[in-house]
């Protein structure tokens, strides 16, 4: 393990630095990579910002998101700044399936890995790891790993802070979640202060819809959402067809589960999609209830207890059915 000590002495010099976040980034995985980013430049290190898939439009306005190489698009250079790196930061996901093929490329670099997490269960595969189940978003621990740990906080200008506070804004769903506490607050009060413009950022994230994704989402509620009063559960199936039909592309389905769980009275709200190759699901749910748990247990996958992910190989009608059947298993939590 690297010691604080190390990895101040390693970025006294240029180094050679890749970050890269999980599979499907979202505004926290942009947000904690960019910010990130936009420090490391500004210290005199070679800086790439490698995606493993591509992510949502309306997160591309960010400072420096020309400069993201995404892996499926340019494998060649991405497997070669991999190799070639003296420090991979890996933020927002903690296991290297979590980053597909990118992953082993990872593993098999010589390069330091810095792990910045807020996920359950992290694999040992770092040099280093500022981690904690606590943190409402990965952007809130790069600051932390940047004021608090390598104190260096007069480095913090108004690209680090605009990237920062849209990773924390959006993992802590615009600070409403039990996760976005005091301290949360207090340093998005900081970002602020370091020049993040909240009203804008805020705008550019959620009013920024195309037409198609605002039709889809009138569709979701009016047609597919199913409300199952017995079980304090809601559930929207979306069908391959029901995609092309809106020409549904990569962010537009985001969000759209917490829809569900807004209905009173709910406590589990489950989205599942029909992709092209399997059924994807997205859980949230309210207090204590472990959305985390079903998607470990019959859906290969896992996340946070309120908001969590995975998959399944059966189609559709017949995942939604093992969806249904599981709740009676935990009728009590949900009835509680
Ligand atoms: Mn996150």
């Amino acid at each position: 393990m690297l010691s604080v000590s190390e990895i101040k002495s390693l970025l006294a010099t240029p180094q050679k630095i890749v970050i890269t976040t999980h599979h499907k980034p979202d505004g926290d995985a942009m947000g904690s990579s960019l910010g990130l980013y936009a420090y490391l430049i500004q210290k005199g290190h070679h800086v790439k910002v490698i995606t493993p898939t591509d992510y949502p439009y309306f997160l591309h306005w960010m400072p420096n998101n020309s400069d993201v190489i995404i892996f499926t698009e340019a494998q060649e250079e991405a497997a070669k700044l991999v190799a070639e790196a003296s420090m991979i930061f890996c933020l927002d996901f903690n296991t290297l399936s979590r980053i597909n093929e990118l992953g082993e490329l990872v593993r098999a670099s010589a390069a330091y890995k810095l792990m910045i997490d807020h996920h359950l269960e992290p694999e040992d595969f770092d040099d280093y790891r500022h981690w904690s189940i606590n943190a409402c978003a990965a952007a809130q621990l790069v600051y932390d790993f940047i004021v608090n740990v390598l104190k260096d906080g007069s480095f913090m200008n108004k690209d680090i802070a605009t990237c920062l506070y849209t990773g924390i804004m959006t993992d802590s769903g615009s600070f409403r979640f039990p996760s976005a506490d005091a301290t949360v607050y207090r340093i998005a009060a900081d970002l602020i202060d370091f020049g993040a413009e909240h009203w804008r950022i805020h705008q550019l994230v959620y009013d920024n819809a195309t037409e198609n994704r605002l039709r889809f989402l009138g569709h979701c509620l009016s047609d597919k959402l199913e409300i199952l009063r017995e079980s304090r559960t809601a559930i929207i199936t979306v069908t391959q067809d029901e995609l092309r039909r809106f020409n549904i592309q990569t962010g537009d389905t985001e969000g759209i589960v917490n829809y569900a769980l807004s209905v009173n009275g709910i406590k589990l709200a489950a989205f599942i999609i029909e992709r092209t190759d399997k059924v994807k699901l997205s859980l949230r749910s309210t207090g204590d209830f472990p959305a985390n748990e079903i998607c470990k247990k019959y859906f290969n996958g896992g996340g946070h207890r309120n908001a969590a992910g995975g998959y399944s190989e059966q189609n559709l009608e017949d995942t939604v059915a093992t969806f249904k059947q599981l709740l009676t298993e935990y009728k009590t939590q949900l009835l509680q």
